[in-house]
């Protein structure tokens, strides 16, 4: 079976890697359409040998089509219900539906079941979940999780591409002793850490930190995993790192852990500290699998582990993770009519 797709924010960062990914996992695709803001519209895009001229989103872009990948941003408040009304099943990057409990919010590692009662929109999760999550599931599958602590370290092109040239124009200014001041993030990113990710909320934590708490808990539909983060971006180009503290409700060894999350779905252990062999974002981007190590018991509490882990946020955190949930569409027929 092959499907009609649509993508939506095809010329941006994730827009681009939606494409490498569905030629690199084959998707049966038998109509393809690329659609943009009206800025972008006329832009060509090369796929698979041929050449396809992007359009400018309307009401009318889901005619016809089975599957809207939506890259981000607002587009999906403008356009999903059109979409839908068109039968198209759409699938959102953005964080706009994402906690609406008539919305699937699903990690095919970890719900993938949930794909089937959507009514229409299905969101992909914020990329510094998805890569918790996947390391999350095989320990929780085995040993109960009661509490996680998670600090994340995330790279410049979360924030789009503006991220990624700030930080190469204020590395080249500082070492010039010239000024470079911040645009896209608070303060400056070269040569330091900001702790502070997307806008400030309840308690003093930040947005990116309430979406670690609310969408792991949907995800892995389980309120009462307890879980406090602290999100930082570091001075890195790709790869979000995350170090995580997980109390879980029976004993599990590190051995076991290792055991349980070389097993895992997704994920690759990479954990032999003899020969410094760890996961670094340097390594790990431009994969499609999170990658997980320094995995260790934390001896303070009776049953703690440590996990060091590891994904490329444009692929596993988002682009790849639209892909896989667009496989799970066709693989349990649960595309609409189209109208
Ligand atoms: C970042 N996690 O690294 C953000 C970007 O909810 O999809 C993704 C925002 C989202 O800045």
């Amino acid at each position: 079976k092959k499907a009609n797709v649509v993508i939506v924010g095809a010329t941006g960062a994730v827009g681009q890697e939606l494409l490498n990914i569905l030629s690199e996992r084959n998707f049966p695709i038998n109509e393809l359409k690329l659609c943009a803001t009206s800025r972008s519209a006329g832009t060509e895009i090369e796929f698979q040998g041929r050449t396809y001229i992007v359009e400018e989103t309307t009401a009318t872009s889901f005619k016809g089509m089975d599957i809207a990948l939506f890259a981000g941003g607002k587009a999906s408040l403008e356009f999903s219900q059109a979409a839908v009304e068109s039968g198209c099943v759409v699938i959102d990057n953005s964080s706009n539906y994402r906690m609406d409990p008539a919305v699937p919010l699903v990690v095919p590692e970890v719900n993938p079941e949930d794909v089937k009662w959507h009514k229409g929109i299905i969101a992909n999760p914020n990329c510094s979940t998805i890569i918790m999550v996947v390391a999350l599931k095989p320990i929780y599958d085995v040993a109960g999780i009661k509490r996680v602590i998670v600090s994340t370290y995330q790279a410049v092109s979360g924030a789009g591409k503006e991220g990624i040239e700030e930080l190469t124009g204020q590395v080249k200014a500082v070492l010039n002793g010239q000024e470079y001041p911040p645009n896209k993030f608070s303060h400056q990113i070269a040569f330091n850490l900001i702790p502070h990710i997307d806008i400030f909320q309840d308690m003093d934590y930040t947005k990116e930190e309430w979406k670690m708490v609310k969408e792991t808990q949907k995800i892995m539909r389980d309120e009462q995993v307890k879980i406090t983060a602290t999100t930082v971006r570091v001075p890195v180009y790709r790869s979000h790192s995350e170090s995580i503290n997980i109390e879980t409700d029976r004993k599990l060894s590190a051995a076991e852990a290792k055991e349980v999350l070389a097993k895992a779905p997704g994920l690759i252990v990479q954990d032999d500290v003899a020969n410094k062999v760890y996961p670094m974002p340097l390594f790990t981007s431009d994969k499609d699998e999170v990658f997980v190590g320094r995995i260790r018991e934390d001896n303070t509490i009776e049953n703690g582990l440590n996990l060091w882990v590891v994904g490329d946020q444009i692929r596993k955190g988002a682009a790849t993770n639209t892909v896989q949930i667009a496989e799970l569409l066709l693989k349990y027929d649960c595309l609409m009519e189209k109208r």
